[in-house]
């Protein structure tokens, strides 16, 4: 008998009725893509056209293509703003739209390797990669929010006064009632991240802090360096220790004058075991009450480096045994649903990554935070 006829179709048995498929998440998104509109999208190819051209003449399907590149299409190509959002040079006009994306190029608070620095040019770059569309969630970025890429905070090569220029960005942002979204940058950008937040915000502040290191010394150094953010973060009066839950904190790099100083703070402290235990639910839960209680927002941390370094090579104090990224996606995601003033991705250091792999997860992390906040009414309103 030919190895064909073997493994010929009328050999085998798979002629059962197939189960119910309806309930999988996969059919559900193929269903729910018809039920988002496309107006945007239409918007952005007419002024595609008219801005950039109509194409040759032997270009045969002229729907997407103008001479000059204008729109999402090729990827590879165009001016690279975040996710090719429009570029606002004029800040004053950030209220017109619901996020606004930031760079803070800051890496004079790192102990270790530099490189963050170049965190938001890797972030932007390979966020061109991505569609505004998310298949699981159901949606479309471009036709929920108005999103605008303001570029960088000036930050000069000194670390008070790079964090006074940081607070002053992020609170302008907010106080125009427009998300920020800050991409670093160094951790020691948490502080003056939170600052600005806290500024702002009327009531308390909780923060989200995703990390394998505490980042609770009062100095480093005689500095207030990345290990640092935190300690300052909760001595602003609307900032409270008790409102701060650190996730995925563990081995062999947490100082110990860190944890002295968490441990008198108070704050609430989840190593990966811990979450292993209770598993991603609960610690979404435990995460979201102890940020939530008694406070009017909550501001999230992201450090890249609570992903297991075998993903995020590009960061510059790698550390095993963190989360899996799709561990990590899940709470930004679970916490992104009750919604965040402002969120932060800190640590990418371009100049170690891989394949762009570590700037990749930090564009995720942006915007399955977003599409999450969509998907909730947590955002949204100016289109
Ligand atoms: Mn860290």
């Amino acid at each position: 008998m030919s190895f064909y006829k073997r493994h010929a179709p009328e050999l085998r048995e798979h002629d059962r009725e197939l189960p119910d498929r309806s309930a999988f998440q996969g059919m559900k998104a193929l269903d729910a893509e018809s039920t988002i509109p496309d107006t945007q999208w239409r918007e952005e190819v007419r002024r595609g056209k008219e801005f950039g051209l109509e194409p040759a003449d032997s270009i045969v399907d002229k729907t997407e293509i103008s001479v000059f590149q204008r729109g999402e299409l090729p990827h590879w190509s165009g001016i690279n703003t975040f996710l090719k959002s429009p570029y606002l040079e004029d800040v004053r006009q950030v209220g017109e739209y619901d996020v606004a994306v930031v760079g803070a190029p800051f890496d004079i608070g790192t102990t270790y390797r530099s490189g963050t620095r170049f965190g938001p040019q890797g972030i932007r770059r390979i966020s061109s990669l991505y569609t505004t569309y998310n298949f699981e969630l159901g949606v479309d970025l471009r036709e929920s929010l108005k999103i605008a890429d303001v570029g960088d905070i000036f930050c000069p090569s000194n670390i008070t006064k790079a964090h006074d220029q940081i607070t002053k960005g992020v609170a302008h942002i907010l106080s125009q009632g427009t998300m920020p979204v800050i991409m670093g940058g160094d951790h020691s950008i948490g502080y003056p991240c939170a600052r600005g937040v806290a500024e702002v915000v009327e009531g308390k502040v909780g923060i989200i802090h995703l990390d394998r290191h505490i980042d609770t010394q009062e100095r480093d150094m005689d500095e207030i360096m990345h290990t640092c953010p935190w300690f300052h973060a909760t001595n602003l009066p609307n900032c409270p220790p008790a409102n701060l839950v650190q996730v995925g904190i563990g081995g062999w790099q947490v100082p110990r004058p860190g944890v002295k100083q968490g441990k008198r703070m108070g704050s609430t402290v989840m190593t990966i075991g811990d979450i292993e235990k209770i598993g991603i639910e609960k610690t979404i839960e435990m995460a979201l009450e102890v940020a939530w209680k008694g406070a009017s927002a909550v501001y999230l941390s992201f450090d890249i480096d609570s992903v297991d370094c075998g993903f995020v090579p590009g960061t510059g104090w790698p550390e095993p045994g963190g989360f899996l990224p799709r561990e990590a996606l899940a709470i930004l995601q679970g916490v992104a649903k009750e919604g965040v003033v402002a969120m932060e991705v800190v640590e990418v250091a371009p100049p170690y990554d891989i394949s762009d792999i570590t700037a990749l997860l930090g564009v995720r992390a942006i915007v399955d935070v977003l599409a999450t906040m969509v998907k909730h009414g947590r955002i949204g309103g100016r289109l």
